[in-house]
């Protein structure tokens, strides 16, 4: 008979995601993601200054808040038809690689590592399941220092994010139009000083610390297999060349790659507790009717596919789709992808560094229009973001967002297919039911963050908190 196994909170970066998995014959027979929270951000941004929901959708999460700066600048830049200035993108790219590189070490070491190497006695390290630790006494000395390190690392791709964004997180450099701090030799000094210290610190800790890992737990390249195909919208527009991303987009399908098709997302609610009417062939004329006593229904989340299928997002569906990496699709995989991604982009930002032209516009004026529609598309850190904006005499109509999360952790559709995370977790053995460390190994994979894909929704003033009974 199978045994339940309730895992909640799972992320270590905030609450509010919960895992039900059932375990037969020491393996994971079934697997439920629950987003515990409502996010409700699209409740919050209607009837709002366009000008004000950049700033406003920024606060859907505290780690990916420059994405959704992005997101919704090229949603409303779309909308008004500006384009922006070279210097103007190049900062913009310099904000969102720097929360990037922060969003990559702190995964790895602490949202990651602490399921595989053995902390101190103390919290946070403490409680936790026990676990099969694997590295020797002098290794597990030299990752918990490494752990440490990444603090400051971490600090510091704030600070390097801070000079141009103004603070974090929910930065001010990134706005409709372009950007809001001009390039000068001292900022750009400040940057790079920093960039290199980090790029340092990738190159020498980092990338052998993930080489170690993937040699003590060759096992995980056999594990957590998701569903085998890749979505990416691109990351990081070239300012050389209007459309494209340094990072590409693309759909990736039993290796069969082809191009982005936006009209090709819908969402759908069965198992979300969202009205049925909720669901959607056209994301822009999306809807969101809450509906916590659904029959059935075991999220917050909805279950956003492309062409009727569930995708993978993240670092390792961008190495897929650029052909950057090949070796496979497992956790280990997934975790590697994240780790190469980050020097990748820490070079671009150096070589985007040397593109700024001092003294040349950042920014391009322009005239909100009165009624207007846009999508902005992007990879965040942890995947494929979309904003989709309505415009009605002046303010938002209607603001519907897809968030890496919502993908990853989505709930089964309407034809029954389970998510992402819940297919990886499907068929990975449980040596230890008191401990499972490998449910969390899997889902971690994923650089899952619920407070994206879920969130607290005020109705008058009031925090309305609906949990699974
Ligand atoms: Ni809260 Fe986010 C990212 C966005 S959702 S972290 O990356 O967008 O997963």
């Amino acid at each position: 008979m199978a045994k339940t196994l309730v895992i909640s909170p799972v992320t270590r970066i905030n609450g509010f995601w919960r895992l039900d998995v059932q375990v037969e014959g020491g393996r994971i027979v079934d697997a439920q993601s629950s987003g515990i929270y409502i996010r409700g951000m699209e409740l919050i941004l209607q009837k709002r200054d366009p000008r004000d929901a950049v700033y406003l959708s920024q606060r859907i999460c505290g780690i990916c808040s420059s994405a959704h700066a992005m997101a919704g600048s090229l949603a409303f830049e779309q909308a008004y038809h500006i384009r922006i200035p070279h210097n103007g993108m190049v900062i913009r790219n310099l904000i969102f690689g720097a929360d990037l590189l922060q969003n990559h070490i702190r995964h790895f070491y602490f949202l990651v590592m602490p399921d595989f190497v053995k902390g101190p006695e103390e919290p946070p390290f403490i409680p936790r399941y026990e676990s099969d630790y694997r590295f020797t006494k002098q290794e597990t000395n030299r990752l918990n220092e490494h752990f440490l390190q990444s603090i400051d690392i971490s600090r510091l791709c704030h600070e390097m994010l801070v000079i141009f964004g103004g603070k974090v997180p929910h930065n001010h450099g990134i706005l409709i139009g372009g950007a809001s701090v001009p390039p000068n030799a001292d900022n750009v000094r400040l940057f790079l000083s920093r960039l290199e210290r980090i790029r340092t610190f990738i190159e020498e800790r980092l990338l052998p610390d993930m080489e170690l890992l993937s040699r003590k737990y060759e096992d995980y390249y056999h594990l957590g297999i998701g569903p085998q195909r890749f979505l990416t919208y691109g990351m990081f527009p070239n300012e050389e060349k209007p459309g494209e991303f340094h990072l590409p987009p693309g759909v990736l399908v039993n290796g069969q790659l082809t191009e982005l098709k936006p009209d090709a997302i819908h969402e759908m609610v069965k198992y979300s507790w969202y009205r049925d009417e909720d669901r959607t062939e056209d994301i822009m004329r999306g809807e969101t009717h809450l509906d916590p006593d659904k029959p059935g229904a075991y999220s917050w989340i909805k279950a956003p596919r492309y062409q009727g299928q569930v995708m993978e997002t993240g670092p390792l569906a961008r190495a897929r789709v650029s052909g950057s990496y090949t070796n496979g699709v497992s956790v280990m995989d997934r975790l590697y992808a994240r780790v190469l991604e980050a020097k990748k982009v820490a070079a671009l930002m150096q070589d985007w560094l040397n593109k700024l032209e001092p003294g040349k516009p950042i920014y391009t004026d322009y005239e909100p229009l009165r009624n207007a529609q846009g999508i902005g598309l992007t990879d965040a850190m942890r995947g494929t973001l979309g904003h989709w904006v309505e415009v009605e005499n002046y303010h938002v109509k209607s603001y519907q967002i897809i968030t890496p999360s919502a993908w990853n952790m989505s709930p089964r559709d309407d034809h029954d297919q389970p998510g992402a995370v819940e297919t990886a977790l499907i068929g990975t053995p449980i040596a230890d039911t008191e401990n499972p460390v490998e449910v969390g190994r899997v889902a971690r994979s994923f650089d899952p963050c619920s407070s994206c894909a879920t969130h607290v929704y005020t109705p008058d003033g009031r925090i309305s908190e609906y949990m699974i009974p």
